[in-house]
């Protein structure tokens, strides 16, 4: 039989079966051997329990696999934000964005909270994802807004939660699956940021698909990538990279520069290019000490 493996406890795998049935399967010692661990989301070959336990027999070829959370077949990862409280990390979210650009998954921006928005924020993150073309939808988990949208963008495919703490994420899942009970944590007053109150990966079938809360999506090792490869990984940016006066331009401080031209025409949102610009000296710094 074949399956989608929803989450494991110790050597023990929840698989979801065909019409929605779940199984819960051992993994063989012969994953160790072979020094495969098998991880939510993977596609799997199992042997049902029949009055004993079930198996996984092989895992299926993975579109992608990740450390942390430990997750494969993300399809579309979702980047909650706020509309207030916690203030938007645009940062993370442009980090984020980039991780989705380099491992072809989809992203999907989602603003929440827009029951008590800050008009001048909410505006000012919608203005800096324009340019480049990205889907938001904004939403609140309190009034239900924007949930529709959100289970249609949801539809057949894994998708993971991930952002700042006290965003909202836990609380969005839980008004979309109304039985879900994800635990949901208090925006500390004091440092308006709360803690992540969300640990485990656990996929749950929702819209023909699946979703996971995943706070600490972590980022990929930026080291990987060199300074002059950043901009490609910019939608607004990618469609110019040729128009630059020098060929390995970094668009900074080179003059005749296209980049500079589309922020001069609003083509790109000056946030969005101070925050590049942030990430391009990090990845020179990086480069200058790689072999320290
Ligand atoms: N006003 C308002 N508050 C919300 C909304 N959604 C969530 N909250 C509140 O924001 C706080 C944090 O919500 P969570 O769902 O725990 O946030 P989270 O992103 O899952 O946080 P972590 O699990 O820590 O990463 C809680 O006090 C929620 O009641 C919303 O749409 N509007
Ligand atoms: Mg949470
Ligand atoms: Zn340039």
């Amino acid at each position: 039989m074949q399956g989608i493996i929803l989450k494991g406890v110790g050597s023990f795998y929840t698989v979801l079966g065909a019409k929605g049935k779940t199984y819960t399967c051992k993994a063989r010692g012969k994953f160790r051997i072979r020094g495969e661990t098998p991880l939510p989301g993977d596609r799997v070959e199992f042997e049902p329990p029949d009055g004993g336990e079930g198996y996984l027999l092989e895992i299926l070829p993975r579109k992608n696999a990740f450390v942390r959370p430990a997750v494969a077949n993300v399809d579309q990862l979702v980047v909650v934000m706020a509309a207030s409280a916690p203030k938007p990390d645009l940062l993370l979210t442009d980090r984020l964005l980039l991780d989705c650009e380099r491992r072809k998954v989809e992203p999907l921006l989602v603003v929440n909270k827009c029951d008590e928005r800050d008009e001048a924020l909410l505006n000012d993150v919608l203005g800096q994802y324009a340019p480049a073309g990205y889907r938001v939808i904004v939403a609140s988990a309190r009034e239900g807004v924007g949930l529709e949208a959100l289970k249609l963008a949801l539809y057949k495919k894994v998708s993971c939660f991930t952002g700042q703490s006290a965003v909202g994420k836990s609380s969005l899942l839980n008004a979309l699956l109304p039985t879900l009970h994800m635990p949901v944590g208090e925006l500390s007053k004091k440092v308006e940021r709360g803690k992540h109150t969300t640990r485990h990966v656990e996929l749950v079938p929702a819209y023909g698909g699946a979703v996971a809360d995943t706070p600490g999506f972590s980022l990929l090792e930026s080291g990987e990538l060199e300074p002059e490869a950043l901009a490609s990984l910019y939608p607004e940016m990618r469609g110019h990279l040729g128009e630059c006066y020098f060929t390995a331009c970094l668009h900074v401080t080179e003059p005749d520069c296209a980049v500079k031209r589309l922020l001069g025409e609003g083509g790109l949102s000056r946030g969005r290019y101070e925050r590049y610009c942030e990430l391009v000296k990090e990845l020179v710094e990086m480069r200058k000490h790689k072999y320290d």
